[in-house]
């Protein structure tokens, strides 16, 4: 890594730590905190602690350090992981995929944006129309969705309450042509009933604050939000949000704006706010989301798809889905975020910690194996058919309403009363944070958390009468007529029945997983640093538990036993045969691994490799970065020669 920083600044990666404690990495993590280093590596694994402060860490400059670099070349830091996987994408034609975690605070959407930013920056150098126009859609797509699907809640001021991930298709020069956003579990409840010290969504108080006298008199409403029931609860009159910010009013005019620029036309973007209007006297908010995302989408399907590739881009995912969750009350809505977050653990394990052990074996290298907490049995305790908790709840569901929260919770108790990780009043008497036929409790990978069944029959069955949906239907406003297809049904449709939430969430989990698994992953682990947004604090115990959840030592001490690179013996050779006498052009030795054993050995390497079965495994990036130089160094002068060769001339 470039020696832009001293030691005092602590390690860059923790896989350079002396020893792998809790106690080492508490300290490497604090030191470069305090020095305003919020980034650290773990091998590719980005670590990132919220600053809660503006930091000279972003921006154009920055970002013109970290083109085209190599990750280990400069200091860790977001542009390195996106300029990684967006090397991986346009040099070697492999779709990647960034997924971001970490609890609510801890740094997610920034993160997000600053990678969106950075892929702006460095693509379309030929300025062509169509692509700056996907550009300015995808940049703009975040303040209009950040709108209608953020909120104020106690842990922070801008909390995504909907799970989001972006593909960002490119064409084979690399710039960005079209992408596609798929928003998953809006936490429309919230619309209806907020806590204590919490707000309704962003779009609310913009349209409040932020209108003209005439459009608030057209749409019959008052400026102050504690007019309103859905406005004035949780927050009471203290409705602004403080911190960084912009006020209801700049933000207002800058989502319209936005909506402006991705394509919404005037007359849509006016259907929008009467229909927001509409929602302070009326619960339909959750189609009005889907319709704006859809919306954003349709500007953003690809146009000039690439003939020479059928059709298909190679896309670049950003996943940025609620964190772990805990509150005083816990509901369905946590109960799904946090199935969700266990799925994404599961995904981490599967690729950074089980693949690689797996792989080592499989090709014979001596491995010392490393011991991780597996959270299948977690997962399985939720999504397990017949007996989990989503298939006992819809089979609740579907009792036609006899069935109460009281005797679904029964029946929980019936089928896990040996659980590990579940537990309930009913089955641990002595435990009075529980209450007694009302709660249940899941030790989840990051943590215990106390869930109310009170309403899970109702949110899970998400039941719309099929009159309302008609009348919708029915509607002159054609934007109003566009949320609710589904008003035309015919009877025989309608009578069949519809999914429930909690399915059609795993339904879209399992085929989340399964698409990240598909591509290469890039990760950001993002911690929180106190409980309290204050700036440059970084409580210890707070941290100490998020680096034990999100299996960081774990990632440290796999990452450190193990190797940077692997790659077939006939890949590295195509690559690197060129940079030793007995490789060049062909070798004459009896296997690729013998002629990948010589080179290594003429470069003076071979201590900092290992030989499997198939596959070279190599320690340190550096060995790599060498390799890379002799190669650059060498193909200028092998072109001559072989344009001499050509033109007879040699
Ligand atoms: V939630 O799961 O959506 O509730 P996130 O997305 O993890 O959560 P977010 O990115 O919204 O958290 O960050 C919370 C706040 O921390 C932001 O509004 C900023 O005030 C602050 N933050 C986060 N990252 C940075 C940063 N890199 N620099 C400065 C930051 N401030
Ligand atoms: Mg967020």
């Amino acid at each position: 890594m470039e020696d832009e920083e001293g030691s005092e600044y602590g390690k860059p990666d923790f896989v350079l730590l002396d020893q792998v404690t809790m106690e080492d990495f508490m300290r490497n993590l604090q030191l470069r905190f305090e020095k305003g280093r919020i980034y650290t590596y773990i091998g590719e694994v980005l670590v990132s602690v919220n600053p809660y402060q503006e930091l000279p860490l972003y921006g154009p400059e920055a970002i013109a350090r970290y083109q085209g670099r190599e990750l280990y070349e400069r200091p860790p830091h977001l542009y390195a992981v996106a300029n990684a996987a967006y090397k991986a994408m346009k040099h070697r034609s492999r779709d990647t995929c960034i997924v971001i975690s970490g609890e609510s605070g801890a740094g997610k959407t920034e993160a997000s944006k600053h990678i969106m930013q950075y892929i702006a920056a460095v693509t379309n150098p030929s300025q062509r129309a169509e692509v700056e126009r996907v550009k300015d859609v995808l940049l703009k797509s975040t303040c209009v969705l950040e709108a209608f699907g953020n909120a104020r809640t106690n842990r922070n001021h801008n909390s995504s309450r909907f799970g989001k991930y972006m593909d960002i298709n490119f064409d084979f020069k690399g710039d960005p042509i079209g992408g596609h956003i798929h928003s998953y579990l809006l936490e429309k409840s919230r619309v209806l009933k907020q806590h204590v010290g919490e707000r309704n969504f962003h779009a609310f108080y913009q349209l409040l604050r932020g209108s003209e006298d005439k459009q608030l008199h057209e749409l019959h409403l008052e400026r102050n939000p504690a007019v309103y029931n859905f406005t004035r609860q949780g927050a009471g009159l203290n409705t602004t949000v403080h911190s960084v910010l912009d006020s209801d009013e700049q933000s207002h005019q800058a989502v319209i704006e936005a909506m402006r620029v991705i394509g919404f036309s005037p007359e849509e973007v006016e259907s929008v706010y009467r229909i927001l209007a509409a929602i302070l006297h009326l619960a339909v908010y959750q189609r009005l989301f889907e319709w704006v995302v859809n919306r954003i989408n349709s500007v953003m399907e690809p146009r000039d798809r690439d003939p020479r590739r059928d059709g298909k881009d190679t896309v670049i995912g950003v996943l940025d889905i609620y964190g772990f969750e805990v509150f005083p009350v816990n509901s369905f809505e946590q109960f799904c975020i946090n199935y969700c977050n266990e799925k994404l653990q599961q995904l981490f394990i599967r690729l950074i910690l089980k693949q690689e052990q797996e792989e080592y074996e499989r090709e014979g290298i001596t491995w010392q194996t490393v011991e991780y907490f597996n959270n299948a049995i977690i997962v399985d305790l939720v999504e397990r058919p017949h007996r989990g908790i989503l298939a006992v709840l819809d089979e609740a569901c579907s009792s036609a309403g006899t069935i109460t929260d009281r005797i679904f919770l029964q029946t929980l108790d019936m089928h896990h009363r040996h659980h590990l990780h579940y537990t309930s009043r009913q089955l641990c008497p002595t435990d009075k944070t529980m209450e007694f036929g009302r709660d249940f409790r899941i030790k989840h990978y990051a943590g215990d958390v106390t869930y109310s069944v009170e309403g899970f029959i109702d949110k899970n069955r998400d039941f719309l009468f099929q009159d309302f949906k008609r009348l919708l239907y029915n509607s002159t406003d054609p934007t109003l007529r566009a949320m609710w297809p589904d008003g035309q049904q015919d009877i025989t449709e309608v009578t069949k029945r519809p999914l429930t939430a909690g399915t059609l969430f795993k339904n879209s989990m399992v085929a989340l997983v399964e698409n990240l698994a598909s591509k290469e992953p890039f990760y950001v682990r993002c911690i929180k640093p106190n409980e309290n947004k204050v700036a440059g604090k970084l409580d210890e115990n707070h941290c100490r538990h998020q680096v034990a959840y999100l299996g960081l030592l774990e990632n440290v001490r796999v990452r450190r036993a193990g190797f940077a690179s692997r790659q077939p013996y006939s890949r590295f050779l195509l690559r690197y045969k060129m940079t030793c006498e007995y490789t060049w052009p062909n070798h004459l030795l009896d296997s690729d691994k013998a002629a990948v054993s010589a080179l290594l050995e003429q470069h003076g390497l071979q201590g900092d490799v290992a030989f499997g079965h198939s596959k070279l495994f190599i320690r340190s990036p550096r060995t790599l970065v060498t390799l890379e130089q002799s190669r650059a160094h060498l193909i200028p002068i092998i072109v001559l020669l072989l344009q001499k060769a050509w033109r007879g001339t040699l």
